[in-house]
Parts: structure tokens; C-alpha cells; sequence
């Protein structure tokens, strides 16, 4: 099945003044649209046009390394909208969330500085997540488009950290970004829907 660039779930300014109009117009209708794209043409032909998008991910990575790359970040980027929302953020995590939170990542404190501490030290362009691996939740981070569907986790959280995502708000302040991420932006709701999915 083609793939299609989902219309956000919000107006373009929504997120002001954490991610601007400016950067989601850039981040949604060019990058995301160039992976689309892309991923389309890749898809031609290659045996996999009948498959989901997971299971392109699982099944291009390390074999068709285009394909996988614009699907990865297909898959990426329809999630990444989705897991921000205006006023979210902060320590409103839904009770079934917060209680595994604390049981297996040491409390909504600890996640906070270990999802940002995984932010800042990943080298260059990809990606940071919440996903659940082996029945556990775990912070996980990932290299350009990887994410981990193709590491035998399922992510439930993820957030950009190519420069894409922060260079116009934040220029190299990728620290900031994601303190605001965290703080600000992110739509526990669709964390918890994706939770529950597994
Ligand atoms: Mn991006």
C-alpha cells in the first residue's frame, strides 16, 4: 500500500511557542513529505507493496536500505506528531502509565532525566524512545531513521532529535528542545493508546 502523508492533528501553530508554525511547516510538509516520497518510489516493485508499514520496516532493514530509510522515518513522523499536543507534557501521565513508569524506569523523575540524558548523547541525527522490549518499558536510542521495531521492541514515545526538528526554534540547543518536549509537548494520551496496543 502507497504511502501517504498524514494532515497533522492540529493547526500548524498549535505548538507555539515550544515548536513553531514555522518548523512544523518545514518538518511536516517538506521533510516528512520528502520521506513519503521517496518511500513511494523505493516501494515500487520491491515485493513489499502489500505488507503494513511494520513489517516493511522489519523487512527492508539491512537489505534495502532506501526503503527502509524513508518507511522508518515514515513511521517515525507519523508517531512524532501524534505524541505532541498543545498543553501537554509534564508529569500528567495517566495512572496505568505513571504506575509503570515508576515500576520499571524508577519514577516519572528519573525518566525525565534519562529520556534527556539519551537526547543529548546521542551522536548526530535520530531518534529517542520509550518502547517496550521483553515485556519491560526502556529508553532506547536509535541512529538516523532506526527505531525499535527492528531493535525487537515496540516503541510507545518517541521524539526527533535531527536537527530538523529544533534548529529553527532552538539553532544547536538540542538540550532545551527536549527539556521543552518533555515539559510541554508531549500527548501522554497517545503514549498510553500505544501502550495498550501491546
Ligand atoms: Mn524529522
Amino acid at each position: 500500500m502507497a504511502f501517504e502523508l498524514p494532515s497533522l492533528p492540529y493547526d500548524y501553530d498549535a505548538l507555539a511557542p515550544y515548536m513553531s508554525q514555522e518548523t512544523l511547516e518545514y518538518h511536516h510538509d517538506k521533510h516528512h513529505q520528502a520521506y513519503v516520497t521517496n518511500g513511494n518510489n523505493f516501494l515500487e516493485n520491491s515485493g513489499l507493496e502489500e505488507t503494513s508499514l511494520e513489517n516493511i520496516i522489519r523487512d527492508s532493514f539491512g537489505k534495502n536500505v532506501g526503503l527502509f530509510n524513508n518507511a522508518a522515518q515514515h513511521y517515525n513522523h507519523t508517531h512524532f506528531w501524534k505524541w505532541m499536543r498543545k498543553s501537554g507534557g509534564g508529569d500528567k501521565v495517566p495512572g496505568r502509565l505513571a504506575k509503570i513508569i515508576n515500576s520499571d524506569l524508577g519514577g516519572y523523575e528519573k525518566f525525565r532525566a534519562d529520556f534527556l540524558a539519551a537526547g543529548i548523547a546521542q551522536f548526530g541525527s535520530g531518534w529517542v524512545w520509550l518502547a517496550i522490549k521483553n515485556g519491560k518499558l526502556e529508553i532506547m536510542k536509535t541512529k538516523n531513521g532506526e527505531n525499535p521495531l527492528v531493535h525487537a521492541a515496540n516503541p510507545i514515545l518517541g521524539v526527533d532529535v535531527w536537527e530538523h526538528s529544533y534548529y529553527i526554534d532552538y539553532r544547536n540547543a538540542r538540550p532545551k528542545y527536549l527539556e521543552v518536549f518533555i515539559d510541554h509537548l508531549i500527548n501522554w494520551d497517545y503514549v498510553l493508546e500505544m501502550y495498550e496496543k501491546n
